[in-house]
C-alpha cells in the first residue's frame, strides 16, 4: 500500500526553491505526485516557529489533496503537526525508536547507500527505503558518492518486502529504467522544485512510473 505512495515522492523545504513554496508544493499536488517529505535543511532553512508554521501549512495542503506529509529527521515537528510519518537519515535517530515514539499508523522510511545500510532497515522494519543517491546531486550538501543503477539493482535485490524508492539526481528520463531496476517509484527535490512549471512536470514524472 505504501508502494503505491512512493510513486512520485516530491520533497522540498523552503530553500529548494526561488519561488513560493507552497505554490510550488501545491502545483506539484494537482499534478499528481503521491507523497510528500518537508525536508527543512541547509543555508538559509527556516527553524524553530517559522519552520513549524511552514510545516503545518504543507500539511495542510498535502491533505487537501489526500496526499500522506512526511517529516525529514525531526520526529518532534512531526508529532507537534501531526503528521503521516517520518523519514530518518543515518545520521539520525535509529527508526526503533522512532518507531516507539509515534502513532502505529504513521509511515516511517529511512535513507540506505549501500548494502549492509538496506539490511539493517529492512531488520528495523522500516516501510521504505530511500536509496541513492543514484545520480549526482547538488541538493545535498553531504551527499554521498551515486550509487549509479547497478546499485539500485543490488539493494533492490535484498531488500525482500520492504519497497524501494531511488532518489538523487533524477529527471524524467531515469524514471521508466529505475523503475525496471525494481524502485516503486522516484524521490525528487530539484526536478520538480525548480521547474518552471512544477505541475506539468509532477505529472510527467507520474506517467513514467510504472
Ligand atoms: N538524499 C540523497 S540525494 C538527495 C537526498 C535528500 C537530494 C536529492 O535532490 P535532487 O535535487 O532530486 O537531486
Ligand atoms: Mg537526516
Amino acid at each position: 500500500m505504501i508502494e503505491s505512495l512512493l510513486r512520485v515522492y516530491f520533497i522540498m523545504g523552503s530553500n529548494n526553491t526561488d519561488q513560493d513554496p507552497l505554490y510550488v508544493l501545491e502545483e506539484a499536488l494537482k499534478g499528481g505526485i503521491t507523497l510528500f517529505q518537508f525536508r527543512e535543511k541547509g543555508a538559509g532553512a527556516l527553524t524553530g516557529d517559522e519552520k513549524k508554521q511552514l510545516a503545518i501549512q504543507m500539511k495542510e495542503l498535502c491533505h487537501d489533496y489526500n496526499v500522506p506529509f512526511l517529516v525529514n529527521d525531526d520526529v518532534e515537528l512531526a508529532l507537534a503537526v501531526n503528521a503521516d510519518g517520518v523519514h530518518v537519515g543515518q545520521d539520525d535517530e535509529n527508526i526503533r525508536s522512532v518507531r516507539q515514539k509515534c502513532p502505529p499508523s504513521w509511515y516511517i522510511g529511512v535513507s540506505a547507500t549501500n548494502e549492509q545500510e538496506a539490511k539493517q532497515a529492512v531488520e528495523d522494519g522500516a516501510d521504505y527505503i530511500g536509496v541513492g543517491p543514484i545520480y549526482s546531486t547538488n541538493t545535498k550538501e553531504d551527499a554521498k558518492v551515486p550509487i549509479g543503477d547497478a546499485g539500485l539493482q543490488h539493494i533492490c535485490s535484498i531488500t525482500g518486502d520492504t519497497p524501494v524508492v531511488a532518489i538523487g539526481g533524477i529527471r524524467l528520463g531515469h524514471v521508466i529504467h529505475l523503475s525496471n531496476q525494481g524502485a516503486s517509484g522516484v524521490s525528487v527535490i530539484s526536478a520538480i522544485s525548480q521547474s518552471n512549471n512544477p505541475r506539468s512536470i509532477a505529472a510527467a514524472f507520474l506517467k513514467h512510473v510504472r
